[in-house]
C-alpha cells in the first residue's frame, strides 16, 4: 500500500498532488546518507489544517521525546553538531529556517518552511540551522531521550569518523 500521503488531492499550499511528489523526488536526490524528506499528511476542511504524526502515518521510529525551537533571535544559527545515534524529524509549523545537512562528503542546503514536508536526519549527519524567520516554530520528533554524550560539536571529528564509516 502507498503512504497515505499519497492520497492526498492537494497540499496546503493548493499545489496539485502531482508537483507535491515531484518537488519531494527533486529535493531527495540532493540530500545526503542518512537523510530524507517526508510528507505529512495533513487533515484539512474548513476550518483549517490539521497534520498527526506516528508511526502510521510516516514517522520513521519510535517518539521518545518531542521537543520545539521558537524565538530564535535575528542572526542567530543553531545545531553545528552531528548525533552517534539519534534519529530525528523536524518540521517547521510556523515560519522557515534554512537547514544545512553534511554526511561528511556532501553537503546541503535545504529551506525548511512548508507545514507538509519533513526531513529526517540520521546518525552522523552534521547540521546547522541559519536564517529563522522570527516567527519560525521549529517541531523535533526524536529517537531517544536528551543525551549530551551522543553529540559531535567540533567538525574535524565528525569528519574523522564519518569518513572512517
Ligand atoms: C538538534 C537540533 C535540531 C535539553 O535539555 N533537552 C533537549 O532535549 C534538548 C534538545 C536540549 N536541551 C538543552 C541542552 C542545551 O542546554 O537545551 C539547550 C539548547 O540545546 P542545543 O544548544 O543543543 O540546541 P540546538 O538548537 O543547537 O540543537 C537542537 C538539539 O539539541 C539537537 O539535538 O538536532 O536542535
Amino acid at each position: 500500500m502507498p503512504p497515505c500521503w499519497w492520497r492526498l488531492d492537494s497540499c496546503p499550499r493548493g499545489f496539485p498532488i502531482s508537483a507535491e511528489l515531484s518537488y519531494t523526488a527533486a529535493v531527495e536526490q540532493e540530500l545526503p546518507k542518512g537523510c530524507r524528506l517526508i510528507t505529512l499528511p495533513v487533515r484539512g476542511d474548513e476550518r483549517g489544517n490539521l497534520i498527526a504524526l506516528e508511526r502510521s502515518t510516516g514517522v520513521p521510529f519510535g517518539i521518545e521525546r518531542v521537543y520545539f525551537i521558537f524565538d530564535t533571535q535575528a542572526g542567530v544559527a543553531r545545531g553545528f553538531h552531528a548525533h552517534r545515534q539519534l534519529r530525528q524529524l523536524v518540521a517547521t509549523m510556523a515560519g522557515g529556517c534554512t537547514m544545512i545537512l553534511d554526511d561528511g562528503e556532501q553537503r546541503t542546503e535545504l529551506r525548511l518552511d512548508r507545514r507538509d514536508v519533513a526531513v529526517e536526519i540520521g546518525p552522523m549527519v552534521w547540521h546547522e540551522m541559519h536564517d529563522f524567520s522570527p516567527d519560525c516554530v521549529m517541531t523535533v520528533l526524536a529517537e531517544a531521550p536528551y543525551d549530551e554524550a551522543d553529540y559531535i560539536r567540533d567538525y574535524s571529528e565528525f569528519v574523522d569518523l564519518a569518513r572512517r564509516g
